[in-house]
């Protein structure tokens, strides 16, 4: 089935931002949006709510924050669950060989890359990060 997904690559992940790529691309999926910004509190609070009490959340914000991240989304067949394999374990030095994880990254917190864990988060993750025009229009109220 066709799915979308949310992919962050994170401040050490974006000098091999190509090569993350080429990953994407030889395992038949496709970056349909691409942003390069910052990020702001704010929004990394949100990104991040269910680790804000966890004791590593200040470095987690401070290595987020540290430079540029390219913004993703990516499409394809299973994209949700292919990009979480492609990606490997959370702490890169346990991330099987040839993961993202494994190649471009360096321990549990600098992992050179997100990807949405389930269909609902990353219908909400899109949302925030590439908010609609049309929703932008309806007023609050
Ligand atoms: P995930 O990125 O594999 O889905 P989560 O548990 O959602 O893993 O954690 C989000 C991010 O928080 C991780 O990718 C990593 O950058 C950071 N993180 C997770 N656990 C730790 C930790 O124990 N120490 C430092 N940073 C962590
Ligand atoms: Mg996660």
């Amino acid at each position: 089935m066709n799915e979308k997904t949310l992919v962050i690559i994170k401040p050490d992940g974006l000098k091999n931002c190509s090569n993350i790529i080429n990953i994407l691309y030889n395992n038949d999926l496709k970056v349909t949006k691409f942003e390069v910004k910052e990020l702001d509190k704010d929004v990394l609070r949100q990104h991040y709510s269910h680790l804000l009490d966890r004791p590593f959340y200040g470095a987690l914000e401070e290595y987020m924050l540290s430079a540029p991240v390219a913004i993703m989304v990516v499409e394809g067949d299973n994209a949700v669950l292919k990009l979480r394999e492609l990606a490997g374990k959370t702490d890169s030095r346990l991330a099987k060989e040839g993961t993202i994880r494994n190649l471009y990254g360096t321990d549990e917190m600098r992992n050179a890359i997100h990807t949405s864990d389930s269909n609902e988060s990353a219908k909400e993750e899109i949302n925030r990060f590439f908010p609609s025009k049309t929703k932008k229009l309806i007023p609050n109220n």
